[in-house]
């Protein structure tokens, strides 16, 4: 059983789709291990991004993350972290699959409704950046 992190951004808690998104989980397999809604600061935001911090759309990137709150979770299942990815979709929405959640819910490549980790060394930093493992059952 592999973890993987997920974050629900804020376009989507915005516009009430959190459970839409979280059905989709679900749906896919994914048994949701840690979850919790929270208001990330900007300087949390550029803490966990801070492989982007060179690239021209960092601040942008941060100040939209810390808009308004977030809904964070460890998922768990084989090969979970790119299982999460596929569904998750493509980076910019207009070039996502269809049937993916960044297709589907997707407002541009900045407000991209979903966050999931790209490797096991990313997932290995993401998830203790929101987790203890206390909080995950
Ligand atoms: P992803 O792993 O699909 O989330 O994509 P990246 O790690 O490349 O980028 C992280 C986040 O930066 C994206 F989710 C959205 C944002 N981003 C932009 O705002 N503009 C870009 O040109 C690329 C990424």
């Amino acid at each position: 059983m592999e973890k993987t992190f997920a974050i629900i951004k804020p376009d989507a808690v915005e516009r009430n789709i959190t459970g839409k998104i979280i059905d989709r989980i679900e749906a896919a397999g994914f048994r949701i291990c840690g979850i919790k809604k929270l208001f990330l600061a900007k300087a949390e935001a550029e803490g966990f991004y801070y492989v982007h911090k060179e690239r021209p759309f960092f601040n942008d990137l941060c100040t939209f993350m810390s808009r308004s709150p977030v809904v964070v979770m460890v998922l768990e299942q084989e090969n979970a972290i790119v299982k999460w990815r596929e569904l998750m979709g493509a980076t910019n929405p207009a070039n996502a699959e269809a049937g993916t959640i960044r297709k589907e819910f997707g407002v541009s490549i900045e407000e991209n409704t979903v966050h999931g980790s790209d490797s096991p060394e990313s997932a290995a930093f993401e998830i203790p950046y929101f987790f203890s493992q206390l909080e995950l059952v």
